[in-house]
Order: structure tokens, then C-alpha cells, then sequence
């Protein structure tokens, strides 16, 4: 077909192929969710609708989109991880990106009733979205690990605050000042003495964030079958099926990759 004089303007678009052999991860995050949380009336520190919520939108991602091996997410963000091999869009960081961006955003929406009820979504929340490239499973790891463990950094500290201001009858200026310089061991005396609080009997989606990984499941329906030479009959069939479930647990350790192997492509 002729070409109009006009073809030319695709060369102005620029080449972002990822890099192959690499994770791809693409992190998003909610976009000024301070105000968000506070004019949607987020209980503090955690809000397990907004959770609900959050982890709702991710499935819909891994379901909808290709090739995303493991997902994971805290506060207002969620880290999506493409596998190694993926080549989902040509691996073009922009189309993958968007992709994520858009369908989380639309599926926040989406599924926001089934988590707040007849609770208005008073304007359309926005989230940022970055791709990140990591060339070996360590590096894939220590980035997970980095999420969770500033997970774990902002829990401790949200949970003590806003214990010593909910329970303690502190200001919130009067919290900070207590919390001034204190390290993890000084948080947990605070709760475990003064609140009779152990931390790690704390609910473990806020305290570890929420893993969302692909798992093989067997599921047993009964099914109306007609067998030669007799009526009608229920018969249970099983079958494997592939799920999205949700992990609360720690996946700095090696225990939960050793648990699924399948998540990692070998780095040889
Ligand atoms: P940004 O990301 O630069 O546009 O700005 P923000 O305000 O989204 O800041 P960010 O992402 O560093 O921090 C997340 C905010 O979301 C933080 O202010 C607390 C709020 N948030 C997230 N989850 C909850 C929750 O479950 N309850 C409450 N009350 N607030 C939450
Ligand atoms: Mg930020
Ligand atoms: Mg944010
Ligand atoms: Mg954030
Ligand atoms: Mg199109």
C-alpha cells in the first residue's frame, strides 16, 4: 500500500524494548493516596477494604495480563513481575507499564463496591507506574525483599503510633516525640509492655504484605453425565486448575521459594 507523506513521523518513536533474560517489574503506586485515605476515611494504620481492595485489582492484572509469574503489594502500591522470558508486547516497557497501569486503576474502580459498600468513590483515584529490570533471581529477590522489609519498617511504626495515640491518649505530636529515635526492639517493648500488645500476633497481611502467586489447584465438580446403558447420573469430576491465591507470609527467607520452586526460572 502507498504510503502517505505523513508515514514518517513513526520514526520519532523511540525503541524501550527491555533488556532480554531480565524480570521485568512493574511497581505502581497510588497517587497521592494521603488524601486519598484520609477523604475515603481509611481506619489507621491499616484499612482491610483498602487492602481488599488493592489485592482485588492485582488479581484482575494477573488474570487479564500475560506472563506475570508473582505480584506483590503493601500500602498503596503493588510490584508486578514479569517472567524472565516473557516476550508479552515485544517486552516495550511503555506498552507492559501502561497495561498494568490501566487495568489496576480500572479494576480499583471497578470492584470498589464490592469493598466499601454503598461508601461513595468521591473522585478517580490515579496510581504511577515504573519498570524496573532485575537480571538474576537474587537481584529479583532482594528487590521483593526490599518491599517487605519497608513493609514491615512502616507497620511497626503506623501500629505503635497509632496505638499510643488510640489507646494511649497521646497527640500525635506527643506519639512521634515517643517514637524519636527508637529502633524496632524499643517499638516492641512499647506495645508488649504498655499495651499488652506481642507484634507478631498482629494481623499478618499488614505486618508481611500480600504475595500473589500462580497455583495449580485441584477442583471437584459434580457434572450431569449420561453413561451408556443407564440413566443419567452425577458423576464428581476433578481436575487441576491454575489460580491466582494469596500468600501473607515471608518471602525474604528461602523457605517460600523452596515452597514454589515454579515462581523462579533457573539463572544458568
Ligand atoms: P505519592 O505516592 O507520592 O503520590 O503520595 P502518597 O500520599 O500516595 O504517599 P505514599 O505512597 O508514600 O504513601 C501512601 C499513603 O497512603 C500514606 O500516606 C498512607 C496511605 N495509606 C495506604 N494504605 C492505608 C491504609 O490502609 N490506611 C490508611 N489510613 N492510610 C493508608
Ligand atoms: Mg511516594
Ligand atoms: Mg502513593
Ligand atoms: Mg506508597
Ligand atoms: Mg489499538
Amino acid at each position: 500500500m502507498a504510503k502517505s507523506k505523513f508515514e514518517y513521523v513513526r520514526s520519532f518513536e523511540t525503541d524501550d524494548t527491555c533488556l532480554r533474560n531480565c524480570y521485568i517489574v512493574v511497581r505502581l503506586d497510588g497517587r497521592n493516596f494521603h488524601k486519598f485515605a484520609a477523604q475515603h476515611n481509611f481506619t489507621k494504620p491499616n484499612d482491610n477494604r483498602a487492602l481488599g481492595l488493592m489485592t482485588r485489582s492485582a488479581r484482575s492484572v494477573m488474570e487479564e495480563l500475560e506472563d506475570i509469574v508473582i505480584s506483590y503489594g503493601q500500602s498503596d502500591e503493588f510490584s508486578f513481575v514479569f517472567k524472565r522470558t516473557s516476550t508479552w508486547f515485544k517486552r516495550r516497557a511503555s506498552k507492559l507499564m501502561t497495561h498494568v497501569a490501566s487495568q489496576f486503576s480500572s479494576s480499583y474502580v471497578f470492584y470498589w463496591k464490592e469493598f466499601f459498600g454503598e461508601q461513595p468513590l468521591l473522585y478517580p483515584p490515579g496510581f504511577d507506574g515504573r519498570v524496573v529490570l532485575y537480571p538474576s533471581n537474587r537481584n529479583l529477590r532482594d528487590y521483593l525483599s526490599w518491599r517487605q522489609a519497608d513493609c514491615h519498617i512502616n507497620n511497626l511504626y503506623n501500629t505503635v503510633f497509632w496505638t499510643l495515640v488510640q489507646k494511649g491518649g497521646l497527640t500525635t505530636v506527643q506519639a512521634e516525640d515517643r517514637l524519636k529515635g527508637t529502633l524496632a526492639a524499643d517499638k516492641n517493648e512499647i506495645l508488649f509492655s504498655d499495651f499488652d500488645i506481642n507484634y507478631n500476633n498482629e494481623s499478618a497481611q499488614h505486618r508481611k504484605g500480600t504475595a500473589l502467586i500462580w497455583e495449580k489447584r485441584d477442583e471437584t465438580v459434580t457434572k450431569r453425565m449420561k453413561v451408556p446403558n443407564e440413566e443419567e447420573k452425577d458423576v464428581a469430576v476433578t481436575r487441576s486448575r491454575r489460580r491466582v491465591e494469596a500468600h501473607h507470609c515471608d518471602i525474604i527467607g528461602d523457605q517460600f521459594w523452596e515452597d514454589h520452586p515454579e515462581i523462579l526460572e533457573d539463572d544458568s
